[in-house]
């Protein structure tokens, strides 16, 4: 009996695979009548680096020019891990609503006074019911009530197409073959303002291409200072003195 219905459910399985790679031939055919805007796309890949050559992540690369249609954004989240802003730099389009997951078993307090958008979202666990909408483009800085050395930022820009670069440095986009007026921002940038790093001929062969900063870039970093002798004595009190 148990066997028989083993049987009937790999017989069962076996079709369904059949099906799903009938439907993604099927899937693949119709593509490019779908999707005409893409069907002359080049890629474009850029790499961030900085004065001494080493990879800068979390750099915001933004294209502008005609013919780019805006990307659109879909729920977008900034959460706090282990007493940290994760990611540390997001970048949105003008207009878009922002949650702020809390994913520690602390509370948090997470504000900014930043003039694109000041709020607060009070001592807090779990994720606050309403998110935030960022309605101006500009630059804000978040930070924490409770963790002095949390520290984020969400980039909130016009900008038809834009992107975070990774560890290594590098972003990639696939935009029609153009010229494009390049930004870039980084939270090590003079004064916090973003750079014009000016225009981008794009051919059908696409382009790749490196943008040095002139600066050093330290890695981000949202930890605890060390304790002094002073505060590490405070808190061994702290541990010790009957509650
Ligand atoms: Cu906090």
């Amino acid at each position: 009996m148990h066997r028989v219905d083993r049987l009937s459910f790999k017989l069962a399985l076996e079709e369904s695979v059949a099906m799903t790679k009938w439907g993604w031939g099927l899937t693949l055919g119709l593509l490019p009548a779908l999707l005409p805007a893409l069907a002359g796309a080049a890629s474009l890949q850029l790499q961030v680096l900085d004065r001494d050559g080493r990879p800068v992540e979390f750099a915001v690369l933004s294209l502008e020019g005609a013919g780019l249609a805006a990307q659109t954004t879909g729920p977008v989240e900034l959460a706090q891990v282990d007493k940290a802003f994760v990611p540390p730099v997001l970048a949105v389009r003008t207009g878009t609503a922002v949650n702020f997951p809390n994913r520690d078993r602390v509370r948090h307090h997470v504000y900014s006074f930043s003039p694109a958008k000041r709020f607060e979202l009070r001592l807090y666990s779990g994720t606050p019911a309403e998110p935030v909408l960022f309605d101006k483009p500009g630059l804000v800085v978040l930070g924490c009530n409770i963790h002095d050395w949390m520290v984020g930022y969400l980039y909130i820009t016009d900008a038809p197409l834009f992107a975070v670069t990774d560890a290594l440095g590098r972003v990639n986009f696939e935009l029609p073959p153009g010229d494009y007026q390049l930004g870039l921002w980084h939270p090590s940038n003079p004064d916090l303002l973003p750079q014009a790093r000016g225009e981008l001929a794009v051919g059908a062969a696409g382009l790749n291409q490196s943008l040095s900063l002139e600066w050093q870039v330290a890695p981000l970093v949202q930890r605890p200072p060390a304790p002094s002798a002073f505060g590490q004595a405070f808190e061994d009190a702290l541990r010790e003195s009957p509650q």
